[in-house]
């Protein structure tokens, strides 16, 4: 039985105090519990206060059997930003433009910039599935997309964490690979019509939207994105025919990512997002104790 655990991004203090709610005791090998184990969608670091005792108490978790987790886009980016292109040397798989500055530079100071602690971390992001396919439910960072999944084996091990050999690939846009690792880490977007636009949570402008790939089906613009509630524009009412093939497994899916808001619920019986946007001041770091049911209640979340 696993109680499932959102993007901490770095909120150490929300993590502690909602173990203890679950009821984990804390000893010398970590958190543990005599009848559950966490699983950790990813989004460990980013944004937060206390970002290297995040990783500190998952990994410790982790290592001593108590905890899964898997890779948050956060974390892939982690690696892209330390790791050179190869296309075009003295450059880095991920830019280091301005905004990917500004996320991950918290990150950077703590862990100290290229410090022996620096690759000791990123070797550890590298050993994180992009997924979690266990016997009676599945979990993934972003979205579970069954196709996407068959087809990005062969870039993953036997643990399904992503092979050495694919880090170049997995960043260089037009590719088979990195598409598969948008869909997985950081979910199904689609480009706005002309003159739409929102700005996000850190003031950029965005012309795409994160779209809600778990619905079955959505008429208007403002139901199938996922655009902050103060940019409804009326453009958003704006009808839409988007082809939604959504997960139809009697498999539960837990994922994370979505920087959900209000009391947390069920996306259907089979899916349930577990990120109410813990980064945030406001924000509830959320947990799902799954129990051995075959589809999901309301009643099982715990913040
Ligand atoms: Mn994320």
């Amino acid at each position: 039985m696993f109680d499932i655990i959102g993007d901490i991004h770095g909120q150490a203090k929300k993590l502690q105090q909602l173990l203890i709610k679950l009821g984990y005791q804390k000893s010398d090998q970590g958190f543990h519990h005599p009848d559950f184990k966490v699983i950790f969608v990813g989004d460990f670091i980013d944004r937060g206060p206390y970002q290297l005792e995040t990783l500190q108490i998952v990994k410790e978790m982790v290592d001593n059997g108590n905890a899964y987790a898997v890779m948050g886009n956060h974390e892939f980016n982690a690696i892209g930003w330390m790791t050179e292109n190869q296309q075009k040397p003295d450059t880095f798989l991920r830019q280091h433009n301005h905004v990917h500055h500004k996320q991950h530079k918290v990150f950077l100071s703590q862990v100290g910039d290229s410090s022996p602690l620096h690759q000791q971390w990123l070797s550890w992001f590298k050993s994180l599935p992009l997924f979690l396919d266990l016997s009676a439910i599945r979990v993934i960072h972003a979205c579970w997309d069954n196709q996407v999944i068959d087809k990005i084996m062969p870039y993953l091990d036997h643990r399904h964490c992503l092979k050495e050999s694919a880090i170049q690939a997995a960043f260089t846009p037009k590719t088979a690979l990195f598409d598969y690792c948008e869909v997985l880490l950081k979910g199904k977007e689609i480009t706005l019509p002309q003159g739409v636009y929102y700005q996000d949570k850190e003031g950029t402008t965005r012309h795409k939207s994160r779209i809600k790939w778990w619905l079955n089906q959505a008429d208007t613009l403002n139901q199938l994105c996922l655009i902050p509630d103060d940019e409804q524009i009326d453009a958003l009412q704006r009808k839409v025919d988007f082809p939604l093939d959504s997960y139809q497994d009697c498999k539960p899916v837990f994922f994370g990512h979505y920087w959900l808001t209000g009391t947390p619920i069920i996306q259907t019986p089979y899916i349930a997002c577990v990120d109410y946007s813990a980064a945030l001041a406001s924000g509830k770091l959320v947990a799902y104790r799954w129990q051995g049911e075959l589809q999901l209640v309301n009643q099982h979340f715990i913040y």
